[in-house]
């Protein structure tokens, strides 16, 4: 008896280790694509679908409580005859940007792309009948860009994404569904997402819809949810045996879960937490900040609350000095075409990129910070301070130790003055070389 027991422990334990060691080991195409997105560090993330038509943003169909039967008319009359894909990626090219994150299918279950396992696409369902992704796709592919795509698995519109989470509630339909169904369906979409395109990444989203075993996720509703399982480890080393270059991120505002390849932090700065949802610690993975231009991802008609070009850069370089990768998003208008607004701040962050550009990419995240005045960034024996508040001309550097060779201005070269002090380093900047936007001093190290 004592022998049985001892060999039915002895098999569990070897099931759990052999469970454990399925652990995710990146290969080494993921972990160069790892490199190359670190480098790379900032993208154009867009949000386009058939919400676009209502302009107020893209959650309108669970904020306006659309029922699913109504909200399907939207793709009837979606026509946008001057969306220009090249147009698009050559603006983003011209900011700065070294790839594109799409909204293949946002929460409102629309596939932008022509997806084979299902009726409810741009191809099947609107009068444009014209791939998206693979517009995008190509134009990428023609100007060295990369794509990822947004996935919602959240699906305010699939019948058998059932039992429902906290959004989605008023959609109209039928209090009955296959979860499991569900993920199939969601898998078949993410496969041959996959599959049938050139793309570098999926970036999740929607997770926080069920945040399985999250009771604190859902406080402030007062309806309980289960919070269906995702399996996510299926989803994800289905996408890796796919092809295992591909990056994985999923907004779920969590550390990183088993699989993942990059982490985000939705409208924050990495661990910051500005936003209520946010608050997630920072991870070893390569880090993204995504920001809105306004403060609506999808396009918002009544949304002025627009960031001057001024805030959108002195953002860019915090993320940036932080170590993390800028997707500054549009949100293009029913037409197709963005906001001339938004065009214009991307030829502003377009120009200052092609002065300073050589401060942000590959570089790492700097040795010293001052909150609320500077960062920085550091590349070989260079370190560039990046300061977008300066309101005196001598600053302290503490923790700067490292030898100095010369300190400069960037833009022109010139010679700033710099002496050892007890913390580090002073150094002093004329209030005539100082910039509106952000000074930027690079301290050559021996
Ligand atoms: C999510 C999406 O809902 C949004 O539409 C957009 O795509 C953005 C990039 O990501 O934003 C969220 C995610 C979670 C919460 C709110 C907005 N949340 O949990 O409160």
């Amino acid at each position: 008896m004592k022998t049985i027991s001892l060999y039915i422990c002895l098999l569990g334990l070897l099931c759990s280790t052999m469970v454990a060691q399925e652990r995710y080991v990146p290969s080494q195409e993921n972990l160069d694509a790892r490199e190359w997105f670190e480098d790379a560090r900032f993208g154009m993330f867009i949000h386009w679908g058939v919400y676009s038509i209502l302009g107020d943003g893209e959650w309108v169909m669970n904020n306006q409580d659309i029922p699913a039967d109504r909200y399907r008319l939207l793709p009837t009359f979606f026509n946008p005859t001057a969306f220009d894909a090249e147009k698009i990626v050559t603006l983003a090219k011209e900011a700065g940007m070294k790839y594109i994150t799409f909204t293949s299918k946002h929460h409102d279950g629309l596939a932008m792309y022509d997806s084979k396992v299902s009726d409810y696409t741009v191809i099947k369902s609107t009068p444009y009948q014209k791939d998206v992704l693979r517009m995008l796709e190509q134009a990428c592919k023609k100007h060295g860009m990369k794509l990822f795509v947004y996935y919602s698995q959240l699906d305010w519109n699939h019948p058998d994404f059932y039992p429902r989470g906290w959004t989605g509630r008023k959609t109209g339909r039928p209090e009955s569904g296959d979860w499991n169904a569900y993920l199939a369906y969601q898998d078949a979409q993410i496969k041959e997402l996959a599959e049938n395109y050139d793309i570098a990444g999926f970036w999740f989203d929607g997770w926080w819809d069920q945040a399985p075993g999250k009771e604190d996720w859902h406080r402030e509703v007062d309806y309980r949810i289960s919070g269906n399982d995702w399996h996510l480890e299926k989803t994800y080393s289905m996408i890796h045996d796919i092809n295992s270059a591909l990056l994985i991120g999923n907004n779920h505002h969590e550390m990183p879960f088993e699989g993942e390849d990059f982490q985000m932090f939705e409208k924050d700065l990495p661990g910051k937490n500005t936003t209520g949802f946010g608050g997630a610690g920072i991870s070893q993975l390569p880090l993204e900040s995504c920001q809105t231009m306004n403060s609506s991802w999808g396009f918002n008609l009544q949304d002025t609350k627009e960031k001057s070009e001024k805030e959108l850069i002195q953002f860019m370089v915090q993320t940036f000095g932080n170590g993390a990768n800028l997707l500054l998003n549009v949100g293009p208008m029913p037409n197709g075409e963005i906001q001339t607004q938004h065009i214009n701040n991307l030829k502003a962050i377009g120009d200052w990129m092609d002065i300073y550009g050589q401060t942000i990419y590959g570089t790492q995240k700097g040795p010293v910070s001052i909150e609320g005045s500077m960062t920085s960034t550091r590349k070989d024996n260079s370190v560039y301070l990046h300061f977008y508040q300066l309101d005196q001309q001598k600053i302290e550097l503490n923790g700067l130790d490292a030898k100095i060779k010369e300190v400069i201005l960037f833009k022109d070269k010139s010679k700033i003055k710099h002496k050892r002090s007890n913390q580090g380093v002073v150094i002093e900047i004329p209030t005539e070389k100082q910039d509106s936007i952000v000074t930027v001093v690079e301290v050559v190290l021996k």
